[in-house]
């Protein structure tokens, strides 16, 4: 089991765009397995490769409440989205504590490879409507706190910026003992 570290906003890592999967071989499928492990850790219900620095189109999902039902999304397209729209209440493991509303479709059509390559299509709808939206989101190097205001954004950025220098600042603290 390997877990990798998440990067946090406004790490500018995270607005990096995600190329698509060419090769699927043992390196991808470690890779899923290390961001399985990470986002069951966490715990989220899903994770997207930019979040651990990869900037592949790989995506992994659980929304089940058994926590036993993993979906791995490569290269992930949305061929069709509904007209009408949900508000949801997202938070994002690399926008650790903040939680707000994003509107998006709440039905979507989703084509995608899994680890063998083989292309599927499926529909989804609620929670894993919302969570498909939010990681393919990440692939394109946006982060949800994007579609709220510039003044709540700014003021997650200033946060979370104070609490990064706080956790550096308790890390050497600990590193010079
Ligand atoms: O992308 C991520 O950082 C993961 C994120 C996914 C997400 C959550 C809510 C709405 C949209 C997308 C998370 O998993 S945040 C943690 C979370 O919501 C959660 C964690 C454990 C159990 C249930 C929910
Ligand atoms: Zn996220």
């Amino acid at each position: 089991m390997a877990l990798l570290p998440i990067l946090r906003y406004p790490d500018p890592r995270l607005h990096k765009i995600a190329r698509p999967v060419s090769a699927f071989d043992e390196r991808l499928k470690k890779l899923v397995e290390d961001m399985a492990d990470t986002m069951y850790d966490a715990p989220g219900i899903g994770l997207a490769a930019t979040q651990v620095d990869v900037h592949e189109q790989v995506i992994v999902i659980d929304v089940s409440e058994t926590r036993d039902q993993l979906q791995v999304l490569i290269n992930p397209e949305i061929v069709w989205a509904s007209d009408d729209l949900q508000v949801y209440e997202e938070g994002c493991l690399s926008v650790p504590g903040i939680y707000d509303g994003v509107e998006r479709p709440s039905r979507v059509r989703v084509r995608s490879a899994d680890l063998l390559g083989k292309t599927h299509e499926f529909d989804a709808e609620g929670l894993m409507a919302v969570c498909v939206q939010h990681e393919m989101d990440h692939l394109k190097g946006k982060v949800f706190v994007e579609y709220l205001s510039p003044l709540k954004r700014n003021r997650i950025k200033t946060k979370l910026q104070k609490e990064e220098r706080e956790l550096r600042r308790d890390k050497q603290a600990l590193d010079a003992r």
